[in-house]
């Protein structure tokens, strides 16, 4: 039997200005979710490294989840997710590389059957075309900073100017033609920003020169406990391009930078680049001066793409605004995962490890709570929390947990204690092993599978930062037994095939397709 829901309506909109009761309307939902948008550089997460004033308004009017998670961490398996409500196993996309489903049951196909007008503008990256969107206008594949290709039902046409503005553009153009149709609205805005490899916008370029980076504690991570973090190739220091990443001429690298950009574009990029370029190639460096190096210039690239990120979602806040839709519109902010932001000496992301696993969450509910929520909440629950608040039924097989009651401030009861983790991409980028686990209380305990066979579990109380892997330490059997009772708990409740070993389990492993595979962006490589 499907759960029943409260329907989600906006008080303002239930007595009209001359007293008659109208029907009410559902809310609308506007849902930003930025690529690779790391909790740690979010104001209202963490001040050290940017502001981002815009971003902050969300939190300041809604709900920051201090303790938000995602099931697989990387960006399609992230947004298969986020569209049905179900663990990759369910819902068949398991990696970057093989095409979405677009027949099963997604929230915008439930919300489009109760009358809801649904879009989605931006980064896709689910390979198969867009289903239950009345609108629909995306990058193929990561997409392109600088005057990007954009495919809608009509065709591919190359829209001049830079990536986020154009997303936000085209999702404004979106609601003002149909925000006073008589129907609810569910739109999707996905910025690709600010995914590798870092490209700022002319106006950002040198907007954090001078600032002082401080280097994460744990950026010297020798691994020393943790084997499998030792096999990754996702470090600054080793695996950060020069050329790709750090826009470098490096005489070595084949590699060539983006010939997308115009000529004022490429101007201005000169202009901002040949220094950073000069400063590159002014002094010898020692091993550990050059990671250094390329930790600032990762950091600087990577926020002042964050600036136009926060620059648009500005625009949008206005927008909804100035046509009084603040009253019945509910806001989502949020990312396809975390990021390392050189923390273990990283970029990327994949690990159960806490900056990729937890991910930025703020929502604003009109009229619902504000503040902190310390739930443990992951992204299986973002479908069923837009289906109850559009008054539908939340199917039997959805994964997650409506969030409505505590965007309500209502008293939850008997809500979740602990998460369930799977990462399958590998082989794959980066190397990082295919693995699952449980984050439950303090204790996090990891199983890495498949080309190896390791388990990792730390006290996330004394050791926050996971760098000493206690598994097998005398004294820890008793908890190791729990966690790992609570693993096939949530494997069973999520029906997880590899309870049944790692043969049962139908995932054909990483295809290999980049987006530079793909015959539009061949001529780039
Ligand atoms: C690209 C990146 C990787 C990144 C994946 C997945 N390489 O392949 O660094 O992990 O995307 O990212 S790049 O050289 O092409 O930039 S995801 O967010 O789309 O899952
Ligand atoms: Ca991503």
């Amino acid at each position: 039997m499907a759960r029943r829901s409260l329907l989600g309506i906006s008080a303002v909109a239930a007595i009209s200005s001359c007293g008659v009761r109208e029907t009410p309307k559902p809310l609308n939902i506007l849902y930003i979710m930025s690529d690779d948008h790391s909790y740690q550089t979010i104001s209202a997460y963490d001040g050290r490294y940017n502001q981002t004033p815009n971003i902050d308004r969300i939190a300041r009017d809604g709900v920051r989840f201090t303790h938000s998670y995602v099931e697989n961490s990387i960006s399609g398996p992230s947004r298969a997710c986020t569209l049905t409500g179900k663990f990759s196993h369910s819902n068949g996309f398991y990696d970057n590389s093989h095409p979405f489903d677009g027949s099963q049951q997604t929230f915008p196909k439930l919300l489009q059957g109760v009358g809801y007008q649904t879009a989605i503008i931006g980064k896709w990256h689910l390979i198969s075309e867009p289903t239950g969107f009345d609108y629909w206008d995306i990058v193929p594949g990561q997409g392109e900073y600088y005057n990007p290709e954009f495919i809608n039902k009509d065709g591919t046409r190359v829209i001049p100017g830079y990536v986020t503005d154009i997303t936000t553009d085209l999702a404004l153009e979106w609601l003002d033609a149909n925000k006073d149709n008589g129907k609810p609205f569910c739109l999707m805005i996905h910025n690709k920003a600010p995914h590798r490899s870092w490209e700022p916008d002319v106006q950002d370029l040198g907007a954090y020169d001078g600032q002082e980076f401080p280097l994460p504690g744990t950026f010297l991570d020798d691994y020393s406990t943790r084997k499998v973090a030792g096999l990754q190739r996702m470090s600054i220091a080793d695996n950060m391009g020069l050329s790709r990443d750090l826009k470098i001429r490096d005489p070595n690298s084949s590699w060539r930078q983006s010939t997308r950009r115009d000529e004022a574009q490429q101007t201005a990029w000169d202009e901002y680049y040949d220094k950073v370029n000069e400063d590159y190639f002014s002094k010898t460096r020692t091993a550990e001066e050059e990671a250094e190096w390329k930790f600032r210039r990762y950091m600087a690239d990577y926020l002042s793409v964050i600036n136009s990120v926060d620059r648009n979602v500005g625009r949008v806040l206005d927008y909804l605004e100035e046509n009084d839709l603040m009253d019945n519109t509910v806001i989502i902010y949020c990312s396809d995962q975390g990021f390392y932001m050189g923390e273990h000496g990283w970029f990327d992301k994949r690990f159960m490890y806490e900056e990729s696993f937890r991910t930025p969450l703020l929502i604003h509910y009109p009229g619902g709570k504000k503040g902190d929520v310390n739930e443990l909440v992951q992204n299986i629950d973002y479908a069923p929390t837009f289906l109850e608040i559009a008054g539908v039924d939340v199917p039997e097989d959805i994964h997650g947990e409506s969030l409505l009651p505590i965007l309500k401030g209502e008293k939850v009861k008997d809500w979740r204690n602990s998460l369930y983790y799977h990462y399958y991409e590998q082989p794959g980028e980066h190397n990082v092993m295919r693995h699952y686990g449980v984050r439950q209380g303090k204790y996090k305990l990891i199983h890495f599978y498949y080309d190896v066979e390791e388990w990792e579990l730390f006290d996330l109380e004394n050791d926050p930062s996971e760098l000493d892997n206690v598994y097998g330490r005398p004294g820890t059997e008793e908890i190791t037994a729990q966690l790992k009772e609570e693993i096939l708990r949530l494997q069973e409740k999520y029906d997880d095939p590899i309870r049944f070993g790692v043969d049962s389990v139908k995932y054909e492993g990483y295809q290999g397709i980049h987006y530079w595979d793909l015959p539009q962006f061949k001529s780039r490589f």
